[in-house]
């Protein structure tokens, strides 16, 4: 047998140890029934469908039967009367693995967008300023450059626990994970020949100043992607279609959508955007920008039930502004005691990690938490802990003996 191939009969001990008998034949299966005598599946019928029209048959759509949807997580409803569209959250209690489906992607706006209808072919973007040329870019233009293609998640700095949430979606609805392709904003900038005063730059969406956000040099010229692309398709309007910028890692109100202009600049620029707690100096810009070591246990989470005692996954995410994801921790009994958790996929830099936890629950009270370890060696604070800034704290949900899950800061 070759050596990397699992071993199989320690995968089965531990899945029994773990679950009581999940994997084993001839003892009673955790999960699932027997089959009553002369029950089959084989009477479960194609039924016709409407999935097979012309139009569907170009472009897909999704089972009736699947039903996530965002929700607005500020109690706003969007749009609004005058057709401005707020903060809308991602269903992250239904979330699979570590990509956000784009059409379930959190929206994000700084003061209630309408969002723009652009026309690709007439979108130019111009990049000025302290620049040996200046110049401007059409789409096709952009697309000739090298490419990458990345997994990043975006966070609102708005994505805060509080004891009066009562869904996951309220509390940590608004960051997403999707696989970002573009240009690297370096490659522009050399293009254009970045001057040696330039020390920040001023990014520019559609709306002028509401979507501008001033940008240190040195994140410019490390990792901000130009983004045309998400999840294998052009960007969708409320992700910024046709170009934004992706900040991997500082808060999502950075990551600049339906960018037309890129300044360069001497200095810190006051925008729209700026509320406060942006540190101006270019040394401590980045650590009030960054988004710490950051994990949520989706399922369960507050508002679901519990159907039973017995065996559970535990599922849910980790991220880190730091870099990748090194460690997630879980704790069923209210932080006493951790064990570690599993990585779903390969950890990568400033993404969302799918991870989960084998549980068997016995019925009692329970408090479950998560804990996320970055490269950098930086730890998730708990609440108490936390030092003010982006929330980034441990969140506690408590199972109760009847299985219903609800917010354990409550
Ligand atoms: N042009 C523009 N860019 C913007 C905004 C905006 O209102 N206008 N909102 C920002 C905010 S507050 C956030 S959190 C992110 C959200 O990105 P998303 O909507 O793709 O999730 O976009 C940012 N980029
Ligand atoms: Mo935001």
């Amino acid at each position: 047998m070759a050596s990397k191939q699992p071993d199989r009969r320690a995968f089965l001990k531990r899945g029994a140890a773990l679950a009581g008998g999940l994997s084993l034949g001839g003892v009673e299966p955790a999960l699932g029934q027997t089959p009553e005598s002369g029950q089959s599946v084989e009477g479960q019928s194609v039924e016709p469908d409407d999935y097979s029209t012309p139009e569907l048959i170009a472009y897909g759509k999704r089972s009736r039967h699947v039903t996530s949807v965002r929700e607005p997580v500020n109690g706003r409803p969007s749009p609004d009367e005058f057709g401005l569209v707020f903060h809308i959250g991602t269903p992250l209690q239904e979330q699979v693995g570590a990509i956000t489906p784009s059409a379930l992607h959190y929206f994000g706006t700084t003061r209630g967008s309408i969002v723009p209808e652009i026309d690709p072919d007439e979108h130019r973007l111009m990049i000025h300023g302290m620049v040996d040329r200046e110049l401007i870019f059409t789409m096709d233009e952009l697309k000739r450059f090298p490419s990458v293609t990345r997994l990043h998640f975006i966070e609102c700095a708005g994505n805060r626990s509080s004891s009066r949430h009562s869904k996951i979606i309220e509390s940590h609805g608004m960051t997403s994970c999707a696989e970002w392709t573009g240009v690297l904003l370096r490659t522009l900038l050399e293009e254009a020949g970045v001057q040696d005063e330039g020390t920040w730059i001023v990014a520019e969406g559609v709306e002028e100043v509401k979507g501008a956000s001033s940008l240190p040099m040195a994140k410019a010229m490390d990792d901000i992607l130009v983004a045309y692309a998400m999840n294998g398709e052009p960007l969708r309007p409320q992700q910024g279609h046709p170009l934004r910028i992706v900040v991997p890692g500082f808060e999502g109100i950075l990551s600049v959508k339906w960018l037309r202009r890129i300044k360069v600049v001497d200095r810190f620029y006051m925008t729209y955007n700026d509320y406060g707690h942006l540190r101006q100096d270019p040394d401590q810009a980045a650590l009030s920008y960054q988004v710490g070591p950051k994990s949520v246990i989706t399922y369960p989470s507050m508002g679901q039930q519990l159907p039973g005692t017995g065996f559970y996954e535990v599922r849910g995410l980790a991220w880190s502004g730091g870099g990748v994801v090194s460690r997630v921790e879980v704790s069923t009994d209210g932080g006493q005691s951790w064990m570690d958790a599993d990585f779903r996929g390969t950890p990568q830099r400033m993404a969302h990690t799918a991870f989960s936890f084998n549980w068997t629950w016995d019925g009692s009270e329970a408090v479950l938490m998560s804990r996320c370890t970055d490269e950098l060696g930086q730890v998730q604070p708990t609440r108490a802990q936390m030092e003010g800034g982006l929330d980034n704290s441990i969140q506690p949900w408590r199972v109760e003996r009847d299985g219903s899950v609800q917010n354990g800061l409550a």
